[in-house]
């Protein structure tokens, strides 16, 4: 009877630290815009345990125990050991890490005093790809996934006076990950995104969505919720350029809802407006500049604000090139951004994970569109039982932090993933539909590169289309596939003939400067390279129903499984310039394109 009763009890307990476990692993959804709140920034240096081992979890690290007795020692202290910057991966910053993927122990002490009527909350940018977060020892929370905001709050937590953040960031591959565990960019780790404790009344502005509403033209459509005890309020929209000042009320759950005309200049790649937009509670007050524009499929085209777009894209990765660093930076993404402007684009597509806050912002200030994506890349373990919540909580972050940027006008919810591998229609259908509810006002795409190509005929019909706004298609022939007949010759057999056609990517490889036979891929060269970009083009003609472009991709970067030494030396070399700024001469050729476009 004991022995059963104990069993029971085993039960409820490996229960509940299961359930303890998932609410962990969900972490808490950041709050709106938090750049624009009352913060106190904990960038800078932190001191950091490398811990190539994984010793510190057993160790406790963040207990930082002292001695006691004289008898007593502790065999792990953060004093004596090295400082990485915050913001910023830890493989770029010190030798010994260049390659790992591992742990890496962060501490960072703060100073506070929190008065009695207001709230904290510890917000990171992003950690990748695990963090778990201890204050004063305590752990207070972990989150899942590289590339999207989160924030615990610590109001009854922080002591006045000095306190000590740690956070364990292990940048360690999961098979159940997103990515899971093979993928062509560079694995940085560590705290890559800002940190900052941002302070709130009792009630705070916890998020807000403004947008236009769908199929009109100047009607704003949103909600704003409030987060407090003081959930109904009388709370303003004012934008003081237009003479808008709009009242609402929210409700006992801190909702309120938000309509309200007005004549809009719209944004657009030519003009991108953007108004100061001043929410008011009457406990807090958030600004933020907020484009409106509409995008939409009608037929087979794309309509930006009504009127037809020819997509002028490029792929980029969220590294500085120069560096060879993960991008964080507002300089980083200039460098990035202004690249793309030079060669001619309208759109960057952010591959294949969300990029920080500052490149989609400072992208749409540019009058870039931008393609945000969540890294569901490749091979990705559909069936597995904690797939479902990732997907979801992943693609939730991005569209929570994003979906104010007007400038973003695709959700990208998955690339290259393949029908053969269990569930995964299923899941992203699922997610599809979940992303639709969440904001209809968007584009929602799968990339995907299943199609056949025979006797110069693509045969696309990936049924997951169905649930993508765009026939949008990764396609490497010059480079991965030779051409089987003349690129103007092409023939499609699309079986979704009514949609607007993208191609996502199309390249191939050259390392600037390389000499060798001009007509042999093995050598690397321009010339290779630039006429696999003059064929592509030829063949954009045969294509019907396109709407717009995007090479694989702007500047050369980081990936370890590219190992040709002479050529590539770690570097998939498929950029059209070099990771050193110089432009190859297929650059010319796609800058000459689209300015015809
Ligand atoms: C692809 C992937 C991209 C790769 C690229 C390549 O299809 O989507 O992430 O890096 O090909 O260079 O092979």
């Amino acid at each position: 009877m004991n022995k059963q009763r104990n069993t029971f009890l085993m039960g409820y307990i490996t229960l509940f630290l299961i359930v303890l476990n998932t609410y962990y692993a969900l972490g808490q959804t950041a709050m709106i815009n938090a750049q624009a709140r009352n913060a106190k920034s904990l960038n800078g240096d932190w001191q950091v345990i490398i811990d190539p081992a994984g010793a510190g979890d057993y160790r406790q690290v963040w207990q930082e125990k002292k001695p006691q007795k004289k008898t007593d020692f502790i065999e792990y202290s953060f004093d004596g050991g090295p400082m990485l910057k915050v913001p910023g991966d830890f493989n770029s910053q010190r030798c010994e890490l260049t390659y790992t993927e591992g742990t890496v122990w962060y501490k960072k002490q703060f100073n506070y005093n929190l008065k009695s009527d207001r709230r904290l909350f510890l917000h990171f940018g992003a950690v990748n790809y695990l963090a778990d977060v201890y204050l004063n020892g305590e752990k207070i929370g972990s989150h899942e996934g590289g590339y999207t905001p989160f924030q615990f709050e610590i109001t009854n937590k922080v002591k006045e006076g000095e306190n000590t953040v740690i956070v364990k960031a292990n940048n360690n591959r999961k098979g159940n990950g997103l990515p899971g565990y093979g993928y062509d960019w560079f694995n940085y780790g560590g705290i890559t995104r800002d940190v900052d404790l941002i302070e709130t009344l009792n009630t705070y502005i916890e998020d807000y969505f403004l947008q236009l509403k769908k199929g009109s033209l100047d009607t704003v459509l949103g909600w704003i919720q409030l987060n407090g005890d003081n959930a109904k309020q009388n709370i303003q929209v004012k934008i003081p350029e237009l003479h808008v000042d709009y009242q609402t009320w929210s409700d006992e759950k801190g909702l309120a809802k938000v309509e309200f005309s007005s004549g809009l200049q719209l944004w657009s790649p030519e003009n991108p407006k953007r108004y100061k937009v001043i929410i008011e509670s009457e406990t807090d007050t958030v600004a933020d500049n907020i484009g409106f524009r509409s995008i939409e499929v009608v037929g087979n085209q794309v309509l930006l604000n009504g009127n037809p777009i020819f997509i002028k894209a490029v792929n980029i990765h969220e590294e500085n090139p120069y560096k060879g660093a993960r991008a964080s930076s507002i300089d980083d993404a200039k460098i990035l951004l202004n690249a793309a402007k030079e060669l001619g684009c309208n759109l960057v597509r952010l591959a294949h994970y969300p990029h920080a806050e500052n490149m989609v912002s400072e992208a749409e200030e540019m009058g870039l569109m931008v393609w945000d994506e969540i890294p569901v890349y490749q091979h990705i373990q559909f069936s597995d039982s904690l797939l479902p919540q990732k997907l979801e909580t992943m693609m939730r972050e991005m569209v929570n932090r994003d979906k104010n940027r007007c400038g973003v006008v695709i959700w990208s919810l998955s690339n290259e993933t393949y029908p053969g591998t269990p569930n995964r229609n299923e899941a992203l259908i699922e997610l599809t539909q979940k992303c639709r509810a969440l904001d209809s006002t968007r584009l929602t795409v799968h990339v995907i590169n299943t199609q056949g190509y025979d006797n110069n005929t693509f045969n696309v019909w990936d049924p997951l289309y169905n649930y993508s706004d765009l026939i949008a298609l990764n396609e490497y022939i010059g480079w991965y596939i030779p051409w089987q007949g003349k690129p103007s010759e092409t023939k499609w057999n699309i079986a979704f003939p009514d949609k607007p056609v993208f191609i996502s990517e199309f390249g191939g490889e050259a390392l600037y400067g390389s000499d060798g036979p001009t007509d042999e891929a093995a050598y690397w060269t321009e010339e290779y390279q630039a006429n696999i970009y003059k064929d592509q083009i030829e063949m954009f003609n045969t294509i019907p129903n396109l709407c717009g472009v995007c090479p694989w991709l702007l500047f050369d970067y980081r990936s370890l499984g590219r190992m040709n030494q002479l050529y590539q030396n770690g570097y998939n070399r498929k950029g059209l310039i070099s990771e050193k700024g110089q432009k190859k001469k297929a650059w010319y050729i796609m800058n000459e394109y689209y300015k015809t476009k």
